[in-house]
């Protein structure tokens, strides 16, 4: 840590009525990267994922598997924490809805907003959708196959008539207009931000924030004939892991600088309702809210039934976990929708890994190892190329910092893209093969230049692309402890003298098997 600042970044928390695809795995390794990327800056960083355990949905499934709620959020909180190790995420806790600090919290901001006078017992008459889990209005239903009535996610609907406590979010639209408007990057992307702003000035009806219908979750404070709304017992889950009630300590050390990162759907509850319960309870909406698109399948919306689910947990069997990592984050700008496909998957791990950044490595550390004899070679970089070459490389950390601030993760990989062909195309002209017996002096010093070149590269692709990295990293014999980005730049350049291990290929290229 350099003082850089504190930041906390935090998936969704995942329904635990199935279990996990490409699409929590893609959030989920986004915070990831920025975790990694913020901590290697010199953050002092929190990043939390967990499930979502409690509601009607999670009640229905685990009905229809003829199990306890309970169990079932058991067995498959346990598979997303599962994936979450394999995905290699450095998430510092895991929170389930299901836990005692959980009610503690969330009975605790119940109570704050009844004390605030912005709950308020009535009755609930609508539509309701179990899978969204979400209240809707009448005119946002669309049509389906035979006339019946939908959600607008194309969701079955439900009329429910019941007693409910009601959350005063009508009263909230001014200022979270205001909060909009004072904050341009609160909701991310634009486009997102345009789409809350308009649904705000719509008018915003007061939200049921109880269901007495069934059982599934967590009693309201002193009329446990209800339970909490899902959602409001979820979105608090992100307070709860700082130790909500607890207003100092974790809270207070993390809080201000919260990023959430959602799937575009679940934006309105995470821009709209999270920030108003916040206000409510006088604390500080969250930094940010940063709406990511959603993956198709071969060009195929994903869904259960045509049965096309992508499961990352094969798609890291067969490509390996760097290369899906490094294919989530760079095949689409983050917020954009994607598509998945085994032909651009293959693409990008053999053109961009293999060939592109695998090369540079390999080439590059097989001639110091052979003309050098493994070790760094002395060198005096001064002609324009080694210069122009230096300084693109020392030039990448800022622009990087940048693209990632924002979360444009396809922004910051191409930034280092481009230096990674400079390279080789300073391989190329440079030629360094053909200077061992003519020029062995200024050899030294082309092969030198690649390999601080290299160094700053593999600093910026750790946090993508963990394992290669520190592979590449270990074949420069850079310390564990000169790995972070206080160590980029020419302030601290690899030495002349040091002895390297032997090199060895860090990217493999994917052969398809031949058909039969
Ligand atoms: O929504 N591509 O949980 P969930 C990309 N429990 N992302 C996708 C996707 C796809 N094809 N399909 C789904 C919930 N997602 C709540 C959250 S937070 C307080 C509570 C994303 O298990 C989706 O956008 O349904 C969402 O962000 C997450 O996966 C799934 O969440």
């Amino acid at each position: 840590m350099n003082g850089a600042g504190t930041f906390y970044v935090t998936t969704p928390i995942y329904y635990v009525n199935d279990k996990p695809h490409i699409g929590h795995a893609y959030t989920t390794l986004a915070c990831d990267v920025l975790a990694r990327f913020k901590r290697l800056d010199g953050f002092d960083v929190k990043f939390l994922t967990g499930t979502d355990e409690h509601g009607q949905k999670v009640e229905k499934s685990a009905e229809a598997f003829g199990v306890s709620p309970q169990a079932l959020a058991d067995q498959n909180s346990a598979n997303f924490r599962e994936l979450a190790q394999i995905l290699g995420c450095t998430n510092d806790d895991f929170i389930r809805t299901t836990e005692a600090r959980h009610k503690v919290a969330c009975q605790a901001l119940w109570d704050k907003l009844v004390a605030k006078g912005d709950i308020y017992l009535g009755a609930y008459e609508g539509w309701y959708s179990v899978r969204d889990e979400a209240f809707y209005a009448e005119d946002e239903l669309v049509k389906g196959e035979g006339g019946a009535k939908l959600a607008p996610t194309g969701a079955p609907v439900e009329w429910v008539k019941e007693p409910s406590y009601f959350f005063r979010l009508s009263a909230f639209q001014d200022r979270l207009l205001q909060w909009y408007e004072d904050n341009p990057d609160c909701v991310a992307p634009n486009s997102r931000r345009n789409e809350v702003m308009s649904f705000v000035k719509g008018g915003l009806q007061d939200l049921s924030v109880s269901r007495t219908s069934f059982k599934w979750g967590i009693p309201v404070p002193g009329d446990d004939s209800h339970i909490m709304y899902v959602w409001l017992d979820a979105l608090t889950n992100y307070i709860t892991a700082l130790g909500y009630p607890d207003t100092a300590g974790d809270f207070a050390r993390y809080w201000p600088n919260t990023i959430h990162m959602v799937g575009k759907d679940i934006v309105r509850f995470h821009a709209v309702y999270w920030p108003a319960f916040l206000m409510a309870a006088d604390l500080a909406p969250p930094k940010r809210v940063f709406a990511h698109g959603w993956w198709t399948n071969e060009g195929q919306k994903i869904s259960k039934s045509v049965g096309n689910v992508i499961d990352p947990l094969s798609l890291i069997e067969t490509y390996g976990l760097d290369q899906v990592r490094y294919f989530l984050l760079r095949e689409v700008p983050f917020g954009n929708d994607g598509d998945f496909s085994h032909r651009a998957m293959i693409g990008r791990m053999n053109s961009e890994l293999a060939n592109d950044y695998g090369n540079l490595v390999q080439r590059s550390l097989s001639m110091i190892g052979k003309n050098c004899g493994g070790a760094l070679p002395a060198h005096s970089p001064d002609s324009d190329d080694d210069k122009a070459m230096l300084g693109a490389a020392y030039a990448m950390l800022a622009k990087v910092r940048e693209s990632m601030d924002r979360q444009l993760y396809h922004e910051a990989i191409e930034t280092v893209w481009v230096v990674i062909r400079a390279a080789n195309a300073y391989v190329d002209k440079q030629a360094p093969w053909a200077l061992k017996k003519t020029d062995p002096a200024r050899m030294g010093t082309v092969l030198w230049v690649l390999a601080e070149t290299i160094r700053c590269l593999a600093l910026l692709t750790q946090p993508f692309i963990p394992a290669a990295s520190s592979r590449i990293l270990d074949q420069l014999a850079v310390a564990e402890g000169e790995r972070g980005f206080a160590f980029f730049g020419p302030d601290h350049p690899l030495k002349e003298g040091i002895a390297l291990p032997a090199p060895q290929g860090v990217f493999p290229r994917h052969v398809e098997e031949a058909s039969a």
